[in-house]
């Protein structure tokens, strides 16, 4: 479904409904009657209005994650919650600035967030201007979307309840059990690849190839950069650049991955078959420089604050600084025209996540190790017994927003806070500017 003139209106029902799914009929938990509902493409400054029915018996909302949008009133506010029977109207007026690539959307009704995910509810959002940065020669080059689901089930149900992380799940690309992929030898496509599932890890490797990152989280990088794996927690995404090999097939996997003591092992799985066939093509050269974006390294840091993720022995409940989740309390504060440094702590013998909504940040260093400046990203690893730094600029939205680790049972289990973005002082150029005097708020 695509914005035309700056527009997009559309009608989200949430229903249980059966699903033919990996050769299986299925009761899933569907938008729109689809185990993979509508790809919605928007571009930067487009106003999207979206009624979402509820037809399931439990309560349930939407988030548009990545999204640098109002996280208040109809906007991307979790803290709406839309009852069986009702309608809401969401009503989202994107910025002119929006950072064009991968996104996508889901259910994030606390305590429900989990279940409704991994039954079949997420869908991909793609914003539109990410060809603008690529050379010439590859601007009208084959994209296609790459959406990471997974699914358990039992008896003719997509599993709902009780889910267990390192439980075995069936691995599908936009809702297919191993789809193939087309692409002629030599010739260059943008994937879109996107893990829009509860829970679990990726660690994603085409034998023979290499992935040439260009966009991670929506965000376009500074620089390109070339690996041969791509981690991909729960609800990272990755556009990437992939040059078709020599004729025949390549199965697309994800490798063994362990998330720690504490964590899970994730199985080696083919997610699907890249075909490489038809007349060869003069490879391109790829991108290196890309898009310019403001490296937070040398700014003026207004405040820092400390989270620090730990859970009980058992690994059934989840806490950031000693909290579980409480929508009433406010637990961090971000000021306009500021930039605050975070450091993240994880006191637990499991990788766990961390996602910001409304505005995204750079990541500084991993365990100590200072980070390379590729841009900015909305969910990074945390690993076990380690931390991570990172810092974000606080622009223009104001309102109460939330953080959590997006390993979406932990956060159903309590790990999750409340940011509220109040104004801050003036920024720089406007009337409110500091040199004026009796305006500066700091
Ligand atoms: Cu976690």
């Amino acid at each position: 479904m695509a914005s035309k003139n700056g527009s997009l209106r559309t009608r989200i029902v949430v229903e249980r409904k059966k699903v033919r799914l990996a050769g299986k009929e299925l009761w899933a938990l569907t938008y729109n009657g689809q185990y993979m509902p509508p790809t919605l493409r928007i571009k930067p400054g487009d106003h999207l209005r979206l009624a979402m029915v509820n037809k399931i018996d439990k309560m349930t909302n939407l988030h548009v994650h990545g999204l640098h949008v109002s996280p208040s009133g109809h906007s991307d506010n979790i803290f709406v919650m839309i009852e069986p029977g009702e309608t809401f109207h969401y009503s989202y007026q994107f910025p002119r600035n929006l950072a064009p690539g991968t996104y996508w959307y889901h259910p994030h009704p606390h305590t429900l967030s989990a279940p409704q995910t991994a039954g079949g509810m997420s869908g991909i959002i793609i914003v539109d201007g990410l060809r603008r940065y690529l050379p010439k020669a590859l601007r009208n080059i084959t994209e296609r979307v790459v959406a990471l689901k997974d699914f358990q089930w039992v008896d003719d149900q997509i599993k709902t309840a009780d889910l267990s992380i390192g439980a075995p799940t069936t691995r599908v690309v936009n809702g297919q059990l191993n789809p193939a992929i087309h692409i002629r030898p030599g010739e260059t496509q943008l994937w879109r690849i996107a893990n829009i599932g509860a829970n679990i890890f990726y660690k994603v490797a085409l034998p023979g190839h290499r992935f040439r990152v260009i966009a991670r989280d929506g965000n376009p990088v500074t620089k390109t950069y070339s690996v041969d794996t791509i981690v991909i927690p729960a609800a990272a995404r990755y556009d990437v650049l992939v040059e078709g090999g020599p004729p025949g097939t390549t199965a697309l996997k994800t490798l063994p991955y362990n998330t720690g003591t504490a964590g899970n092992q994730f199985p080696e799985a083919t997610l699907a078959t890249v075909v490489s066939r038809g007349k060869a093509m003069t490879p391109a050269q790829p991108p290196s420089a890309f898009a310019p974006a403001r490296d937070l390294a040398k700014a003026k840091i207004a405040a820092r604050r400390t989270i620090t993720y730990t859970e009980n022995a058992a690994g059934t409940q989840f806490y950031i600084n000693g909290k579980q989740f409480d929508p009433n309390r406010i637990d961090f504060t971000g000021r306009l025209n500021t930039v605050q440094e975070w450091t993240v702590r994880n006191n637990s013998d499991e990788t766990h996540t961390f996602h910001v909504h409304t505005n995204d940040f750079q990541l500084m260093s991993t365990n100590g190790r200072p980070q390379t400046f590729y841009g900015y990203q909305d969910t990074v690893d945390v690993p076990p017994r380690g931390n991570i730094v990172v810092r974000t600029s606080f622009e223009d939205y104001t309102g109460k927003t939330v953080l959590h680790c997006h390993i979406l049972n932990h956060e159903d289990k309590g790990m999750m806070s409340v940011l509220e973005i109040v104004d801050g002082p003036a920024a720089p150029g406007t009337r409110k500017d500091p040199a004026a005097p009796g305006t500066r708020k700091d």
